[in-house]
């Protein structure tokens, strides 16, 4: 376990021992504890392999022990055994929002509340509200919190997210007492998916801001209302924090509150190797007091260069050697949506797309496009009305027609997505296949094979001759179903040693291959296109969802397929399919 999983297994600690009501200088130790190691400068593993950790962090011995196990093993007895002797109810009330150990463990007390239910029953008689500390609004807080338990627990798409947060911004930007405004946290950083949205404000006059964020439309309960920080809960049970900091101290909260909290721990780290203290206040000598002589930063860039770094887009933000990146000056030129000069993967009214070829292709030409390709189901996905070969023939014939009548200045590309069966053969006969311009092999059917069966089966349909993409590598479903398991870096070796692009899928809902794997993936050799599976026609939109899935990777225009222009792109399909006239004219 690295520094901040062992830190959040201490904070576990402390809150299953405030339940518990034990000593609060010991629950004090473990949340210190944490914090101590939050800030750590020094390799951990360098400080438990040399004994020590006590001398130079100043821990105890108990913790020391723990912090070793942890580290050695990933795993703590000491943890397991407390978790089993809290009862599991009220461990399961920490998910009511506004309930913290001390208020639970009051109520397990004083009413013998040991579960949500009988949490639910306790407010509903009117015997929380008359416990000392709660009061009528609490009590009502609760219940709604329990009414709305499921939909608060769950993380949202990051693009339902940004669609909620879009106006927000525009909002608090057009507001006067705003001096600037950033959204921030994981919604900034373009996660796939998202907790809540994080707003960050600079202005000498907070109040008037927090009284139009918690009025604004669309906000169902006002969850905190201070003087510098409110939070408000959407109809979705999306929730949105605000905090509001003095102008002066925005850049140095607009990065915190950015994010990550690995990407933090390192930056702080890099202060104090220059002895200096980063946080949401600023950045101050570390033995100067308070943050009144902060260094001043006017924005990122500025802050970033104070710590001798380059610029670090927030996408990169994850703590995976983004600083080694920026301290060598190195950070990627990263993909821009207005480098896409075409998409593939697309279905039509063919197979189970809603719009007809010509609808479609309109479309792509008012995007701007050179080229769009079509790629309907094969006939094994016959619920979504699959092609067959004799109907990927007609329609072959259909898209010549239409290049050939110019009525439209966008290309059409000819393709399917061919399933890939069982075996890892492709669902139509070679001879079809090697008539179109592209083929993007996918899985939809037998799921569940073994991840050792799934790699094979790639494998063998990205070293058929016929295929130029594979389609949504692991077939996952965000927030519903996990994608199936499969070697990755094999897959990847393959495609790269069979010429076979990986698709970034990248319809919000998959964003598959995911970005944690392209960084890596690339610097092999491996080449991307970022497919919208559109449906219909404005799902082409979806192209900047796949987007920002490429710049989580760490990818240029140079790694990604669809900016090259028509005649690479020509080339590049016709060299998997050299001696078809069509493609040389
Ligand atoms: P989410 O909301 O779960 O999708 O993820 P984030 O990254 O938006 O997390 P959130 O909303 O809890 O906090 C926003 C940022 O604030 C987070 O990325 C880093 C910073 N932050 C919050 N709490 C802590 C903390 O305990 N330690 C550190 N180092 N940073 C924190
Ligand atoms: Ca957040
Ligand atoms: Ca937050
Ligand atoms: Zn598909």
């Amino acid at each position: 376990m690295n520094k901040s999983d062992i830190a959040d297994v201490l904070n576990e600690i402390a809150t299953l021992l405030e339940i518990k009501g034990e000593n609060p200088f010991k629950i004090r130790a473990y949340q210190n504890g944490a914090r101590k190691l939050e800030t750590l400068e020094e390799d951990l593993g360098q400080l438990v392999s040399e004994g020590k950790l006590k001398e130079v962090a100043g821990f105890g011995d108990a913790l020391v022990q723990k912090i070793t196990e942890l580290h050695e093993t990933g795993k703590l007895e000491f943890f397991e055994k407390l978790k089993a002797s809290v009862e599991p109810g009220l461990v399961s009330m920490l998910e009511i929002p506004g309930l913290g150990a001390k208020k639970i463990k009051a109520m397990h007390k004083e009413l013998g509340v040991d579960s949500i239910d009988a949490l639910k029953a306790a407010c509903e008689r009117g015997d929380v509200a008359g416990l000392k500390g709660f009061g009528k609004k609490t009590e009502e807080k609760i219940l709604l919190g329990i009414e709305n338990r499921a939909a608060y627990g769950k993380r949202h798409l990051w693009w339902d997210a940004y669609e909620v947060a879009k106006p927000i911004l525009a909002g608090l930007q057009a507001l006067p007492q705003v001096v600037s405004a950033s959204h921030a946290g994981s919604l900034r950083r373009k996660r796939e998916t998202v907790g809540d949205l994080d707003f960050i404000v600079g202005s000498d006059d907070p109040k008037p801001i927090m009284d139009w964020f918690v009025a604004q439309e669309g906000v169902k309960e006002v969850t905190a209302q201070g003087e510098t920080k409110s939070s408000v809960r959407f109809e979705s049970g999306l929730q949105a924090d605000l905090r509001v900091v003095p102008p002066g101290q925005f850049t140095f909260a607009q990065h915190h509150f950015t994010g990550s909290k690995d990407h933090n721990v390192s930056m702080r780290q890099r202060a104090l190797a220059r002895g200096l203290s980063l946080s949401e206040w600023g950045l101050k000598p570390v033995d100067d007091e308070d943050f009144s002589n902060s260094k001043v930063a006017s924005n990122e860039e500025e802050l970033f260069a104070l710590l001798d770094l380059e610029y670090i887009p927030p996408e990169l933000r994850e703590g995976a050697g983004e600083l080694e990146a920026a301290e060598k000056r190195k950070m990627p030129n990263l993909l821009e949506e207005s480098s896409i000069r075409g998409v593939f993967h697309n279905h039509t009214t063919a197979s189970d797309g809603r719009c007809s070829l010509e609808e479609m292709t309109e479309a792509a030409q008012s995007k701007g496009w050179e080229y769009w390709g079509t790629a309907d189901h094969s006939k094994a996905s016959f619920q979504a009305n699959g092609l067959d070969d004799e109907r990927v023939l007609r329609q072959i014939e259909a898209i010549e027609a239409l290049n050939a009548s110019k009525q439209f200045s966008t290309y059409v590309f000819a393709g399917v997505e061919c399933d890939i069966l069982g075996d890892g053969a492709l669902d139509l006969e070679e001879s079809t296949l090697m008539q179109l311009d592209y083929v993007v092999a996918s899985v939809h059917i037998s799921m569940t094979q073994t991840e050792d069966e799934m790699t094979k089966r790639l494998i063998r349909a990205i070293e058929h001759p016929a295929t130029t993409m594979l389609g949504h590598l692991t077939g996952r479903i965000l927030l519903r179903r996990e994608g199936y398991k499969v070697d990755v870096s094999k897959i990847v070796d393959a495609a790269i040693a069979n010429d076979v692009i990986i698709e970034i899928n990248a319809n919000p809902r998959r964003l598959d291959m995911d970005w944690r794997f392209w960084r890596r993936a690339a610097e092999k050799g491996l080449l991307t296109s970022i497919n919208p599976d559109a449906h219909r026609a404005e799902h082409f939109d979806f192209v900047s969802a796949g987007v920002n899935t490429a710049r989580k990777g760490w990818l240029g225009e140079v790694n990604v397929f669809n900016t090259g222009s028509l005649e690479e792109i020509r080339k590049a399909f016709a060299k998997k399919r050299t001696g078809l006239k069509r493609l040389q004219g």
